[in-house]
């Protein structure tokens, strides 16, 4: 089998690049270790910058998104004593959609379906070969069987545990990493949210947010320590902690219902450079991993793929390298920026039992500094919606 560009990876990363490819003439493959149904069945981010939004509208795969996502003007922070409303869209001129992940990723697959790309569930022992040379190609197993891809390049869009990032030779790579001692805890519930805008909680108990799917679902979240058993929360220990993390009046308005997914995800910061070896490109998780604090790791996947293939692009059409040249130091410019927000973010809303009494103070003051300061409000609205690509 050949084909242009080999992708490892059919999580958003991948399918977009694959879609953007296509729109522009150029051939693609996905290779993806799981089934169609275990990626559909995945929950993770909510919140679309307008960057992702453009690339979905160029993919040709926004319409339903157009009908269904909810434009948010505003965020609200909260502590328990103050609210605070960033009128994101004054401060910017800028808005964030709420749409699923899982939904971006169905219309992207819908969308591949339609223009009869291949993709390949179900896949074992992808192995990436000879990116450093002229000729790469993909080998991996379907039912047991030994499968070769050839093609000119392979893009590693198979997320943190993806196996492009862990082939690279050793010490052809840097990594730079910061584990946080707690998860998040969320539940999926058909209830309404609780506001129509999302709310980022500090509390002395920890953090929460109330975010949400659509005007009839709601996605919660609490901190918990990272090696939290599950099965120690029953719906109503979650309902219970949530309410006791928000400021009353929030609180008091919470709709509760039986969860319809309930997980615990890591918190972690973490980049390797470059995202380029030869003929290999790394897209998205695959070469970095945010605290979802920000809402920032889809949009990272996002950003990397829109240099990613206009560069692929602009190899096909106009023969230049120029693009793939420049990708790893364009795209992690932005990583960084993304990280160091999202790493704030989650310093400023999370509680840290190993602080002092000194960083408790900082925490406090920073807290203070935003809800008082326009400036800031500014900084965090400029973040938020995302920074230009
Ligand atoms: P993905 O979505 O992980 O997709 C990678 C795909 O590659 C496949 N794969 C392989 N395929 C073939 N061979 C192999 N050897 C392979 N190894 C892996 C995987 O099966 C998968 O289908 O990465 P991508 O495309 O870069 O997209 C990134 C986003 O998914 C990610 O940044 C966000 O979802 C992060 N994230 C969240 N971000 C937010 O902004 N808000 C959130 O609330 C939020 N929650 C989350 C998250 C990530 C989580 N992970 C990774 C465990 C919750 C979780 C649980
Ligand atoms: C979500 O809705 O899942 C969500 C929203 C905002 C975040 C993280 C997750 O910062």
């Amino acid at each position: 089998m050949r084909t242009q560009v080999a992708i490892v990876g059919s999580g958003p990363a991948g399918l977009l690049l694959g879609q953007l490819l296509h729109e522009a003439g150029v051939d693609n493959v996905i290779v993806e270790r799981k089934s169609k149904e275990y990626v559909l069945g995945r929950i993770r981010a909510g919140v679309l910058e307008q960057g992702l939004v453009d690339l979905l509208d160029e993919a040709k795969a926004s319409d339903r998104l157009h009908r269904e996502g909810l434009v948010h003007h505003g965020v609200e922070i909260a502590s328990i004593e103050r609210r605070l409303r960033i009128d994101m869209h004054a401060l910017t001129g800028k808005a964030v959609t709420v749409y699923g992940q899982t939904e971006v990723t169905r219309d992207l697959m819908a969308a591949r379906e339609a223009s009869g790309l291949k993709t390949l569930y179900d896949t074992e022992n992808a192995v990436p070969h000879d990116y450093d040379g002229e000729k790469p190609y993909l080998t991996f197993e379907v039912d047991g069987e030994a499968r070769r891809l050839d093609c000119d390049f392979i893009a590693g869009c198979d997320g943190y545990h993806g196996i492009c990032r862990q082939s690279l030779p050793e010490g052809s790579s840097r990594t730079f990493e910061r584990v946080y001692p707690f998860g998040w805890l969320g539940v999926l519930a058909d209830v309404p949210p609780v506001s129509h805008e999302l709310i980022y909680a500090q509390s002395p108990r920890g953090f929460a947010l109330c975010s949400m799917r659509s005007t009839t679902r709601s996605r919660y979240y609490v901190q918990v320590p990272a090696d939290e058993d599950i099965a120690a929360w029953s719906d109503e220990a979650f309902w219970d902690e949530l309410r006791r993390r928000l400021p009353p009046d929030v609180a008091e308005g919470v709709t509760t219902g039986p969860s319809i997914e309930k997980s615990i995800a890591p918190l972690r910061s973490f980049v390797a450079e470059p995202m380029r070896f030869g003929r290999l490109f790394l897209a998205g998780d695959a070469a970095h991993i945010v605290p979802p604090t920000g809402a920032k790791g889809l949009n990272l996947a996002a950003s990397d793929v829109n240099y990613l293939s206009k560069a692929l692009v602009e190899h096909y059409h106009e023969r230049s390298s120029s693009g793939l040249d420049h990708y790893s130091d364009r795209a992690l410019r932005r990583v960084w920026k993304a990280e160091r927000f999202s790493w704030w973010m989650t310093s400023l809303l999370h509680r840290f039992d190993q602080t002092d009494a000194f960083g408790e103070r900082l925490q406090l003051a920073e807290m203070a500094y935003l809800m008082d300061s326009e400036a800031a409000q500014a900084s965090f609205a400029e973040n938020y919606v995302g920074l230009p690509y």
